[in-house]
């Protein structure tokens, strides 16, 4: 955590006057140290430390980012809207350079103007998840037609194969002296390592497009106003081209999650078909230019992001939990195993899954 005075002098940088005791730190992502600074006039912002370890290319980052609000907006505003400020996130230039992120020795910030009336939600009911529907198909169609060529800020993101790849070099490396102890879970993500990678062969055989899509989808990434409607999508750093059933799955991932992220009660954690079919029924509403390859992937997608996101916390475990922060010394295990458990929930309503995208999609719907 950084200290009060540095924040308050970071602030300053983006004309933001606050005293060090209102800045707070906010949220519980993963990667990012995120803040909210109030300044002397009562006006709210949102300040992140950029993770630029994870992050290497913040310049590349934040030229994504202010393409693609700047895109939303376009949008927005073209369609209408009469809410666009709390509808898109707005980034502060900093005063001496113009630009949307600042340069602090080693570190790197950035400060938005914070939504106001607006609240994350960790969980969420089958309304809720149809609106949340609808407001993905809508998100994805605004940035269809982007002009603006947007870099891969973590090169391979979602890309399983790459993924399988780093799990297997942490089990030779062993650097943290674990495999041992994690054998079972690791043969169980193995087994499944060819079924998992089915995007990416059917991807070179040009069956799958990728599309921009923001990649990190989790429930907590959006804004909702106070009567539930959704806002928007916030933490943009992942935006770039994906199969667009990432943000499907991932958003499945923590929505129909009946338990936690990092749940060490294993019987809390299952898949939610009420939330399932709500979801997709509003983003099929929306999202009218996926093709029928990209619908029939909807079900594997809900399988293939706990599958991911179980290799993700378990290679971060074998290497000594260097990538995602932790709270205790197994917590990237915890978090492994409670994916793990919710990819077992999925796999078994597969069929079910199927069946009613299948229902969605006939001609009468
Ligand atoms: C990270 O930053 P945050 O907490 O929204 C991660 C996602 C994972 C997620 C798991 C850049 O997201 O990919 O799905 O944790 N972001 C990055 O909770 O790795
Ligand atoms: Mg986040």
């Amino acid at each position: 955590m950084t200290d009060q005075e540095t924040l308050a002098r970071v602030a300053a940088q983006f004309g933001v006057e606050a005293a060090p005791n209102d800045i707070r730190p906010l949220g519980n992502g993963l990667i990012n140290d995120t803040y909210i600074a109030t300044s002397a006039d009562g006006k709210k912002y949102v300040m992140q430390r950029i993770n630029n370890a994870i992050f290497k290319d913040v310049d590349l980052l934040q030229h994504n980012i202010d393409c693609v609000t700047a895109h939303i907006r376009h949008k927005l505003d073209e369609a209408g809207c009469r809410d666009t400020e709390r509808r898109s996130l707005k980034f502060l230039p900093v005063a001496e350079t113009g630009k949307s992120y600042l340069r602090d020795g080693d570190t790197y910030w950035r400060v938005m103007d914070y939504i106001p009336d607006s609240v994350t939600r960790e969980t969420l009911d089958a309304e809720g998840a149809r609106i949340t529907g609808e407001a993905f198909g809508e998100f994805e169609a605004m940035l269809a037609d982007i002009q603006i060529p947007l870099g891969e800020t973590i090169p391979g993101f979602h890309d399983m194969e790459l993924r399988l790849r780093q799990f297997e070099e942490a089990i030779a490396a062993d650097r943290a002296g674990r495999a041992e102890g994690v054998r079972d879970l690791i043969d169980e993500l193995l087994d499944r390592g060819e079924a998992m990678t089915e995007a990416e062969r059917m991807h070179r055989r040009g069956e799958l497009p990728k599309r921009i899509c923001h990649c990190d989808t989790k429930l907590n990434n959006i804004l909702f106003d106070r009567d539930g409607n959704v806002l928007c999508v916030i933490d943009l750093d992942t935006v770039m081209p994906s199969f667009v059933f990432s943000d499907f799955g991932d958003f499945l991932r923590t929505a129909a999650n009946t338990g936690a992220e990092d749940a060490s009660d294993l019987s809390t954690v299952g898949f939610d078909m009420n939330i399932f079919r709500a979801f997709a029924e509003g983003y099929l509403k929306t999202a009218t230019f996926l093709t029928p390859t990209e619908k029939s992937m909807l079900p594997y997608a809900a399988t293939l992001f706990p599958y991911m996101q179980a290799v993700r916390f378990l290679t971060d475990y074998l290497n000594g939990d260097t990538y995602y922060k932790v709270a205790y010394p197994d917590h990237n295990l915890v978090r492994a195993r409670a994916q793990f458990r919710l990819l077992q929930s999925a796999e078994e309503k597969r069929g079910e899954m199927a069946q009613y995208i299948a229902s969605l999609c006939e001609p009468s719907k």
